[in-house]
């Protein structure tokens, strides 16, 4: 054949060529047959099809009822000491809404997030999750174990990342068209660390509550631990007591808003002094607070302090997030008042000093912390300059509850403020990052305040559609009904009533500038320069 002729026969095959195996790279390859993929530092354990209808993760898990998916269980080795596994769960093509979610943990979580997976199924993505590398809620796995530290912090995150969307690239013969993360609490701060240290992995990313500011806020909770708690450790504030202080402040603080509705819009304008609950006489009855209570609650009010500067080292807990709810979670009961010893005093005993004795009652404040953001100072995710997550187009939306017992939401609002203050003002940072305040919400949900809306529905329009979201409406419910609705205003807008109209009606109300924005604020953003 003369060289003529075939480069003539090749061209005239070009374009069949082309349709012919277009349809089949598209189709992507078999669910079984994802276990053959060799991702370096990747170990694909399992690929199965799971079909629709009830499915239990775990062997001891309640079932979730499910659509069809594809199940990839695989674990990531980027050290010799990495043990990080995360799973991969693809709709069939004709579910997949072509998008790829990640989505967060909880505490020190060392379990893949089985339910937050399934939310993502069900809405058509594919999505994935980590155990972070490590098992357990216990911080023990980090002694000896510095690369499994480091997993935690970021790199679990990241690798599942990168691998899964190669998976699901093989699975459905293209890449997904977005990629989004999702998560609350600690799922927060690694939706931060992604924005920060990650940018090119996710287009959209929602942090609820960020625990971003780790080293601080567990700074903070052995200085409450140790302010609530007798020489012998006992707690000193019953649930029946951190109640009544709730209701006694939301009394004097309600109407500071404009309406009377059992929140405080903002509690940083709330000065609800304790003492007022004073018992009278040296009685420590159920409605009053003994001498040692009130001091213990002003503690937490006011935060941590440096003892010999006196600068604030972590904001303290909101007025009105004492103890809003029955359950511990909706409480300063399961942070503060209830463990045996100071809530995530692990990071001190095995990220930090590798004492597995360490006593919490020889802290330095000052020398300690220093040593800390030294030596863990990957840990928190409070990087001001954002400039690469932006440049690359990525949308961050940030929320969190007004009375948040675990998180305080001051220092959430002192980091979204000095970003502000970094990125060349608010109009410039809502360009890529707005903020979104849920008066009276708690941990990530729950409390007086609306605490239920659809933040992912409002970050796909602004990355697909250009969308910019300037409200969330955000509903309230008891035992399943909802009995109030809210416009969660874009900050630093507030929601107020309009004078008119049924109060618990969102179209009642209008995001306006926040009226007593002159007032003193008393938030600053710690956590040094990074
Ligand atoms: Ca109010």
């Amino acid at each position: 054949m003369s060289r003529r002729f075939a480069a003539a026969l090749v061209a005239a095959m070009l374009p069949v060529i082309g349709q012919a195996t277009t349809p089949a790279a598209a189709a992507g390859t078999s669910c079984a047959n994802l276990a053959a993929l060799t991702i370096p530092n990747v170990t694909i354990k399992s690929a199965n099809p799971i079909a629709a209808g009830p499915f239990s993760p775990t062997s001891t898990g309640t079932p979730m009822t499910l659509p069809a998916f594809c199940r990839v269980e695989a674990t990531a080795r980027p050290t010799s000491d990495s043990d990080i596994k995360f799973e991969v769960w693809i709709p069939p093509a004709e579910a997949w809404n072509g998008k790829f979610q990640g989505v967060g943990n909880g505490g020190y979580s060392g379990a893949i997030s089985y339910a937050a997976m399934a939310n993502g199924l069900r809405r058509g993505y594919a999505v994935a999750s980590t155990d972070t590398g490590h098992v357990g809620d216990d911080m023990k796995f980090g002694q000896g174990h510095p690369e499994k530290v480091i997993d935690y912090a970021y790199r679990s995150i990241h690798l599942m990342t990168e691998a899964s969307k190669l998976v699901v690239r093989n699975a459905q013969g293209k890449f997904a068209e977005h990629a989004y993360f999702v998560g609350c609490s600690a799922g927060g701060h690694q939706a931060l660390q992604e924005a920060q240290r990650y940018p090119d992995d996710y287009d959209g990313i929602v942090a609820g509550d960020p625990a971003n500011n780790r080293i601080r806020q567990t700074f903070a909770f052995l200085y409450s631990w140790i302010a609530t708690h007798d020489k012998d450790g006992n707690p000193i504030i019953p649930q029946n007591k951190l109640a009544a202080t709730t209701s006694a402040a939301v009394a004097a603080c309600d109407g500071l808003d404009g309406l009377k509705d059992g929140i405080i819009d903002d509690p940083r304008r709330c000065t609800f002094d304790p003492a007022k609950l004073l018992c009278k006489n040296g009685t420590d009855e159920a409605s009053c607070l003994s001498a040692a209570q009130v001091d213990a609650v002003k503690k937490i009010y006011e935060g941590v302090k440096n003892p010999r500067t006196g600068e604030q080292i972590f904001t303290g807990w909101p007025r009105g997030s004492e103890g809003f709810g029955e359950a511990a979670g909706q409480s300063w009961r399961a942070y503060i008042m209830d463990p045996p010893e100071p809530m995530r005093v692990g990071l001190f005993k095995y990220f930090l000093f590798h004492d597995p004795n360490w006593d919490y009652r020889t802290i330095d404040w000052e020398r300690d912390l220093a040593y800390a953001e030294q030596k863990l100072a990957f840990l928190p995710a409070i990087e001001r300059d954002m400039s690469a997550f932006k440049k690359r187009g990525g949308k961050l939306l940030m929320y969190t509850g007004w009375a948040d017992p675990v998180v305080p939401p001051q220092d959430t609002v002192a980091y979204y403020d000095a970003v502000v203050k970094t990125m060349g003002g608010l109009e410039k940072t809502r360009e890529f990052f707005r903020l979104f305040l849920a008066p009276g919400m708690g941990h990530c949900s729950g409390g007086p305040g609306p605490n239920q809306f659809d933040h992912l529905t409002a970050l796909e329009q602004w990355v697909e559609k250009g969308i910019a979201p300037d409200k969330l409406i955000a509903s309230h419910s008891t035992n399943g009904k909802v009995d109030r609705t809210r416009p969660l205003c874009l900050y630093p807008q507030v929601a107020r009533w309009k004078g008119t109209g049924n109060s618990d009606e969102a179209a009642n109300f209008a995001c306006v500038a926040d009226p007593g924005a002159a007032a003193p604020r008393r938030t600053t953003a710690t956590g040094g320069t990074k």
